[in-house]
């Protein structure tokens, strides 16, 4: 069990066994109500049946192709259709299998292009306190959170700093949306440039919406400054949506939400609905352009997963963006933003509450620390949901955070806070 606390479980295991819509099915038979869409995952609902009957069709007719060797059209279909979402610019994508071999792939291909410009000094990669990328070691090094640093401090990748994360209880606790303070915190880039000369930095990589650290929406105007930065040094801006790709922030990506291009974004999650594993690496043409380069019989670029581009996942991926544009929903999950805003600040007043945050249909309730130290009262309060209120939520660190999906009934939004105050009032 990933990131769990494997005995604590297994002496009462947390089992479902089906889902359908917005609901999974316990092994004990009841009906649990999902607010956090899978991890993040399943903005659509579970068991989508359209999805469900591109996946069905697809693995009867090609499971896999040689990806080393030939391709299939889906793949190249699922390109052409990311290319259109993303912003203007970006339009060409390398797929993986998760949103860590997304991180991973992100970093190669930002010291790739540099080499293959020229400027192959510029290896230094710059992550931020905080920031989740994945658990390979590339996304670790460049990850901020440190339990999953810890263990592996004696491997993780040379060169690599970190900007200051964004956190500020003192100055931003219970703002609605984007935090009024903090946006100079991206001037610290500019102080690594003088350190190190930019000639010798590749990329900056960080979250718009840093989101397993407890969903922390970037101060407004901060991301924008990271961009001017970056484009003044040479320096990639990666951000990271595996979270907030696939209108979990009220549009296709955060990069069209807060009106900030980056160089290369990285998806996964949304991308089939979590249905299929994939994940995919979107760039600048000129990224691609730069790297696929030389004779025409050899490779250009040595890097690629078996099952990249599969043709499961990528009919998933088809399947899930005619949803996506069939409903509106990354519209409708706008709409639902303020219902979502009322419904999470509504626990503002609980006496174990020290902080809400909430942006697009991302939220956070930051409990204080209970009587069996850190972590204890949020999972506590996970396991309360899950037997007593037939709710999943899903608890990290000292946070609650929430992920409703993009299609919610607004009154599904209000329960499930009402719910969750009934097990706040509980946990020790
Ligand atoms: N980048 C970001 C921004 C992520 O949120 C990954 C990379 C890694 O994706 P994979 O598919 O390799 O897990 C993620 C994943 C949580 C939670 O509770 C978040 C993630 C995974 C598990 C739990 O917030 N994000
Ligand atoms: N390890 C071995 C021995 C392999 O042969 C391969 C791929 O051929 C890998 C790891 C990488 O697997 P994947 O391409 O699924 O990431």
């Amino acid at each position: 069990m990933p990131f769990t606390a494997n005995r604590d479980f297994k002496a009462a295991p947390r089992l479902v066994v089906a889902a359908d819509g917005h609901y999974y099915r316990s092994e004990d038979g009841r009906q649990i109500y999902d607010a956090f869409s899978g991890l993040w995952t399943s903005g659509l609902g579970h068991c989508h049946p359209h999805i469900a009957d591109a996946v069905r069709a697809q693995v009867a007719e090609l499971d896999y192709a040689i990806s080393f060797q030939v391709g299939h059209p889906k793949a190249f279909e699922l390109a052409h259709r990311l290319a259109d979402l993303a912003p203007d610019g970006i339009d060409h994508v390398f797929f993986c299998n998760s949103g860590s071999e997304a991180a991973d792939t992100s970093l190669k291909l930002a010291l790739a292009y540099h080499r293959a410009k020229g400027e192959a000094s510029r290896t230094r990669l710059i992550g931020r306190e905080r920031g989740y990328h994945g658990v390979n070691l590339g996304g670790i090094s460049v990850g901020g959170i440190v339990p999953n640093r810890k263990a592996f401090s004696g491997a993780l990748l040379p060169g690599v700093d970190h900007l200051p994360h964004t956190f500020d209880l003192g100055r931003n606790a219970f703002s609605r949306g984007l935090p009024k303070h903090g946006a100079h915190l991206a001037d610290e880039l500019e102080r690594l440039c003088a350190l190190h000369d930019p000639s010798n930095i590749a990329a900056v990589i960080v979250e718009p919406v840093a989101g397993s650290a407890g969903v922390l929406p970037p101060p407004e105007g901060y991301l924008q400054r990271l961009r001017d930065i970056c484009t003044r040094h040479g320096i990639l801006l990666i951000f990271d949506e595996v979270i907030t790709g696939f209108g979990r922030v009220g549009a296709a990506f955060a990069a069209e939400r807060f009106g900030v291009t980056p160089d290369i974004i990285n998806v996964a999650k949304g991308l089939t609905n979590g249905v299929i594993p994939m994940g995919a690496v979107l760039v600048r043409a000129e990224i691609y352009d730069a790297i696929v380069q030389g004779p025409p019989h050899l490779i250009e670029l040595f890097h690629g997963y078996t099952y990249s581009g599969h043709p499961v996942a990528a009919a998933a991926g088809l399947a899930a963006l005619d949803v996506y544009e069939e409903d509106g929903s990354f519209a409708q999950a706008r709409v639902l933003e303020p219902v979502f805003e009322e419904a999470i600040h509504s626990l503002a007043d609980h006496p174990k509450v020290i902080d809400v945050r909430n942006i697009g249909l991302m939220g956070a309730v930051e409990l204080s620390p209970g009587p069996d130290g850190p972590g204890a009262r949020a999972l506590e309060a996970h396991k309360l949901c899950f037997w007593e209120e037939d709710l999943m939520v899903r608890n990290g660190g000292e946070t609650l955070q929430f992920s409703p999906f993009l299609n919610s009934k607004p009154e599904d939004i209000q329960r499930t806070f009402t719910s969750v105050r009934r097990a706040l009032d509980r946990v020790q």
